[in-house]
């Protein structure tokens, strides 16, 4: 099947385009060449509204077996190229969601279904390895080409789970291990420690927390949740952890021109943040380790600048807390670096960098320290998948070789530019556009307004998503050329168009 794929993505980049922008519109971007994007289609192209009735067949048969409530519509990944998703009704959209943000070169990728029709890569599919006991001969190589190759500065360790959450439910097990250990001065745990963590009691089960923000997501498993405070949807009628929450600095937009406001804003958010770890230390809750998103984006794609970012680390240090940055949206490319972090400039950014969705595996990078003192204290049956490591290989070599990074650069800048344009003839329905590389959002007037345009703009073949209670964010995938921006807006102002 793979091997059919790629001989019909040849006849299928000869398809006709079949986009045009509409008639009388008053926004037209001006198209930049496409380049060598051999196994992208033209152009959206769209044969019923969205969900379409197979889609909505298939809704219906699910639903007798699970909650769709969420279901956008149904995938046809077979025929899925590139920038383009694919529906069961024929529907193909330029996807600006690309899958929550996990899809790293697009769908069907010459170079990963190449990897998966090679039959020595066969019993690496078939055999899942329960890898913490017995991990296959290629995984250490594995991990240096793929992972290690682009550890964090500082950073030589790295363990794989299987996606964002349990990389962060990891991480802070993690931090609390190397937390109590400092605290015991490294000598082994007392008879008392062994029997009363059995029964959930302290010291075993010591009163420590971990410091998060208002409007994070860090994932919805039980000790994740107690750090996400981005929807009440997604912890009502869950307990939950009593840690403390620091204010994420509220900055005003475009970041250049209130520099002086975003700055002080940003003082008061570090000084309180000082503030909670003495408060629960005195408590007797210490802060074991402070989590931070580079850019909040489930919460509303809030950013903080640098400088922010550098003396958080600082504040950690200082109180000798751990330091984790959770980058399972921000890493893999989107902001024109691997890692969002890399913009802060920093020899030592982290003890804890989280990864998941375009990195393909979950996991954390962590500092020598940070490694737990014996075996099986972080573990699980899978702990990641060699395949997707092996995926990974093969996706940082296609970032490298075509330059991906750059080019999201060069995207970003038509994006931003593209969002500011609008903004300006939109004043009444935009605001806030904002951005890093392609990892982009703007705001939209109200919630309902924000839905419209979501379900106006999927019908003429653009997917998007929204983010914190009225943003559109845009998260395409590194094969968004400057070609695709044009398209897409294009597309959003004759939507913008209806709205006015
Ligand atoms: O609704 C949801 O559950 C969503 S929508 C987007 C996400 C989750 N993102 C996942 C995520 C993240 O953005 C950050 C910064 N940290 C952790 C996670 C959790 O990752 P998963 O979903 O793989 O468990």
């Amino acid at each position: 099947m793979a091997s059919s794929l790629i001989s019909r993505q040849f006849a299928l980049s000869l398809q006709k385009n079949l986009w045009l922008s509409a008639p009388g519109c008053r926004y037209v971007s001006k198209a930049a060449p496409k380049t060598q994007v051999e196994f992208d289609y033209d152009g959206p192209s769209m044969k019923t509204s969205v969900p379409g009735p197979r889609s909505q067949a298939l809704t219906k048969q699910l639903g007798d077996i699970q909650n769709v409530a969420a279901i956008n519509f149904f995938c046809n990944y077979d025929e899925s190229r590139g920038n383009y998703l694919v529906d069961v009704d024929g529907n193909r959209m330029l996807d600006i969601y690309t899958q929550i943000s996990s899809i790293p070169i697009g769908y069907n990728h010459p170079a990963l279904l190449k990897l998966m029709s090679n039959p020595n890569n066969l019993s690496t599919l078939v055999n899942r390895p329960a890898l913490g006991i017995l991990p296959p001969e290629s995984f250490p190589d594995n991990l240096t080409e793929s992972l290690l190759s682009v550890a964090p500065s500082g950073m030589t360790r790295v363990q794989t789970m299987a996606c964002g959450s349990c990389s962060n439910e990891n991480a802070y097990k993690a931090m609390f291990i190397w937390y109590r250990n400092k605290e015991r001065g490294h000598k082994a745990p007392s008879a008392e420690d062994l029997s009363s963590c059995m029964v959930n009691q302290v010291p075993g089960c010591p009163e420590l927390s971990i410091l998060s923000f208002t409007g994070a997501f860090h994932g919805r498993t039980m000790g994740c949740l107690s750090t996400t405070h981005s929807k009440a949807i997604h912890k009502l009628d869950v307990p939950s952890f009593d840690w403390p929450i620091a204010p994420f600095p509220k900055l005003q937009y475009p970041l250049e021109e209130f520099t002086r406001e975003n700055a002080q804003e940003e003082a008061r958010c570090l000084e309180e943040v000082e503030d909670l770890i003495v408060k629960w230390r005195q408590k007797g809750k210490p802060v074991a380790g402070i989590v931070i998103e580079p850019i909040q984006a489930e919460g509303g794609d809030n950013h903080a600048s640098p400088d922010f970012f550098r003396s958080l680390r600082n504040v950690a240090r200082k109180h000798g807390v751990a330091f984790h940055v959770d980058e399972v949206q921000t890493g893999g490319g989107n902001t024109g670096k691997l890692w969002a972090h890399e913009h802060w400039g920093m020899d030592d950014p982290a003890d804890i960098v989280s990864f998941s969705k375009k990195l393909l595996t979950g996991g954390y990078f962590h500092k020598d320290e940070l490694q737990a003192d014996q075996p099986y204290r972080i573990f699980n049956t899978w702990m990641g998948d060699p395949t997707k490591n092996l995926l990974l290989v093969e996706v940082l070599n296609v970032i490298r070789k075509e330059n991906l990074l750059e080019e999201v650069t060069r995207s970003g800048k038509a994006l931003q530019n593209g969002l500011y344009e609008l903004q300006a003839q939109y004043p009444g329905i935009l605001s806030r556009a904002r951005g890093l590389g392609t990892f982009c959002a703007i705001d939209i007037c109200d919630d309902a307004t924000r839905s419209s345009i979501l379900l106006k703009a999927r019908d003429k073949g653009v997917l998007l998503g929204g983010c914190g209670d009225r943003s559109i964010r845009f998260r395409p995938s590194l094969v968004f050329k400057e070609y695709h921006v044009h398209m897409f807006l294009n597309i959003f102002n004759e939507v913008l168009a209806q709205h006015k």
